[in-house]
Order: structure tokens, then sequence, then C-alpha cells
């Protein structure tokens, strides 16, 4: 049988650091992971941009799932998350210099969508691999919640489903086991 493509995506560096993990572990990955065919790509720390760049991309490969990765600093376990909200918020400002203030991502669409991969069987396959693990129900209101919540919204209702998963910095989870942590998740959906 043919793999299904997959569309996985990490993020450039941002808050002055040098690296992103969430890119380092998913640039590591194969290039098949069971009944799946990887198409990687790197996304700027920008609203809108990360997102309209990944679902450009996922429209390309015809990707029947989507799997964002991003790095939630101060995080000890991997965690997928099971909603994106309708909001920008963020002190930080993003890699195009734009600080968002508590706007919406989208003026008229829901408040927030559910994760359409299964998240809590990602997060057991996780757990079960030994890495440390569990379901997260924010991802923020920065530029991760707004690409998940995009996603979400650009592919409602159509056959592409859609996961967000933050890993640790590097320095509390080692990268090798972020890169099996996906690896997990991925034979799990
Ligand atoms: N983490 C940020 C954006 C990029 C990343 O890796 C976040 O959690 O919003």
């Amino acid at each position: 049988m043919d793999p299904n493509p997959l569309l996985i995506t990490g993020f450039m560096p941002f808050g002055g650091e040098d690296r992103n993990p969430s890119w380092e572990a998913v640039n590591a990955l194969p290039d098949r992971i069971g009944a799946w065919k990887l198409h990687k790509l790197l996304l700027p720390v920008e609203y809108g941009r990360a997102a309209a760049l990944a679902f450009e991309k996922a429209l390309a490969c015809h990707a029947d799932a989507v799997i964002c990765v991003g790095l939630a600093a101060g995080r000890t376990a991997v965690t997928p998350e099971v909603m994106g909200v309708n909001v920008r918020d963020a002190s930080m400002p993003d890699n195009a210099g734009y600080r968002a203030e508590g706007e919406p991502i989208s003026a008229d669409g829901p408040a927030a969508y559910f994760s359409t991969l299964p998240v809590r069987a990602m997060t057991k396959a996780v757990a079960d691999a030994g890495i440390p693990a569990s379901l997260s129900y924010t991802a923020g209101t920065y530029v991760c919640n707004d690409l998940l919540y995009t996603l979400l919204d650009r592919f409602s209702g159509t056959r592409t489903r859609v996961a967000f998963v933050h890993i640790p910095l590097e320095r509390t989870l080692p990268l090798p086991d972020s890169i099996r942590a996906l690896t997990a998740a991925i034979e799990a959906i």
C-alpha cells in the first residue's frame, strides 16, 4: 500500500534562542514511519504566516494528516494539544516584530476547535515509550496556538486531520527523547 502523506512542521528559533528543538526533532525523523510518508516543513515564528505556509504545503503534498511541533519552554513533558483557541495575545512579539494584544485570529470563527487527530492515544503512546507525556488543554495564545487554530479552521469538514505537539527544552528533555516521542505519536495515529 502507498504510504499516506503526513505533513510535519517545526519552528525556527525565537525569543533570543539560537535553536528550536521542535525543528531539530522534526528534521531528524525518518521519511517513513509506519503507514506514513513524512513531508517536513520549517516555519517562521510569525502570526498568520506560519499557518499560511503550512496550509499551502499541506495542500501541495495532499496531506491526510498534519502534525505541528513547537517548543514549550516551561514544560517538562511532551504535550499533545487538545484544542486551539481563537486568540492572539502575548507579551513577546513574533519574529516579524508584531505584538498581539488579545485579538481574535478569525473575526467570525468559533471560540475554539478540537484537534482532529487522536491526541489521547498519541499521549499514551509517548508515555508507553517511557517519555514523560500529558495531554494539554492550552497551546497558549502565541504563534503555536495561532498555527493550530488556523489549520483546524481551514481543514474543518475535510479529510485532513490536524494536531499540535509541544515539546520541552533540550536541557529538560534530550533531543533523542523528543525524536522518539514524535515517532511514537505518529505510530499511534
Ligand atoms: N513555540 C512557540 C512558538 C514557536 C515555538 O516553537 C509557542 O509555543 O507559541
